[in-house]
């Protein structure tokens, strides 16, 4: 079983469906969301920076729409307590295949639990570190609140979620002015404009953006102490919440 596929997804004229996360998306994954998301490497390496900083002894970490488990790993080699758990849940069995086979062997004294499970009706418990790394952007917007809501409530004083997301602007002119540079990201990545268009249009109805005001309301309405934007390149954002 091979993962590290160029994607050619979209190469071709078709008709375009709903994207969903199948076998075809998670042989290709890697290439894929590193040439779609400008700063995505940096912010699974400083996720695990965060890890490090925020992770308590006796706790659960929990990855949220793991994938392929980028994030699990990068967290799994940087926690410096002990007797830590890591839960990495995703609803795609097709890249929880891969996943598997990525987290095998990375921390023996550490577990790892790879989970296929739906995150709206996951438990969250006795969690130091809670991450969302492009995830939340795929669950309805009216079922948003209750799912933050649900990880305030599992998080520990002091205990952290990341939220990483593609966000939109207010403003429809300056959100095409850095949505044309997004585009211009993935051109210079080898994606041809066909490539880009019709990948546009399969995720259109599938990924629902928000401003980052958006969510950093949302976040102080459900009590998180403090709320910041810790990186943005375009269209892209990480912010940290502290419980
Ligand atoms: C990374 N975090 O590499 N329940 C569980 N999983 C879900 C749900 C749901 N309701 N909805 C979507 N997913 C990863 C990247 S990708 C981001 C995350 C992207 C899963 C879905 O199956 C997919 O694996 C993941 O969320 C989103 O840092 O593709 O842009």
């Amino acid at each position: 079983m091979e993962n590290n596929q160029r994607d050619l997804l979209f190469q071709e004229k078709q008709n375009v469906n709903n994207f969903t996360f199948d076998r075809r998306v998670a042989e290709v994954f890697p290439d894929m969301i590193a040439r779609s998301v400008p700063g995505y490497k940096a912010i699974i390496d400083k996720s695990g920076k965060l890890a490090a900083r925020f992770v308590q002894p006796n706790s659960n970490c929990y990855d949220l729409g793991c994938s392929l488990g980028a994030t699990t790993q990068e967290v799994a080699c940087s926690i410096i307590v002990e007797n830590v758990s890591i839960i990495a849940i995703d609803n795609s069995q097709a890249m929880l295949n891969y996943a598997r086979l990525n987290a095998d062997g990375i921390r023996p004294d550490t577990t790892i639990s790879l989970i296929n499970d739906d995150i709206r009706q996951t438990s969250i418990i006795n969690a130091s570190l809670v991450i969302l790394n492009f995830t939340l952007q795929f669950i309805q917007v009216s079922e948003r609140l209750a799912l933050i809501t649900k990880i305030f409530e599992g998080l520990k004083p002091g205990g952290c979620l990341i939220l990483s997301e593609k966000i939109r602007f207010k403003k429809a002119k300056v959100d095409q002015k850095i949505t044309d540079l997004h585009h211009q990201f993935k051109r210079c990545q080898g994606y041809s404009d066909l490539e880009i268009s019709q990948k546009r249009e399969s995720i259109e109805d599938v990924l629902i953006p928000e401003t980052i005001d958006e969510h950093i309301e949302r976040l102080n309405k459900i009590g998180f102490s403090e709320s910041h934007t810790w990186f943005q390149c375009y269209n892209f954002c990480s912010i940290y919440a502290l419980k």
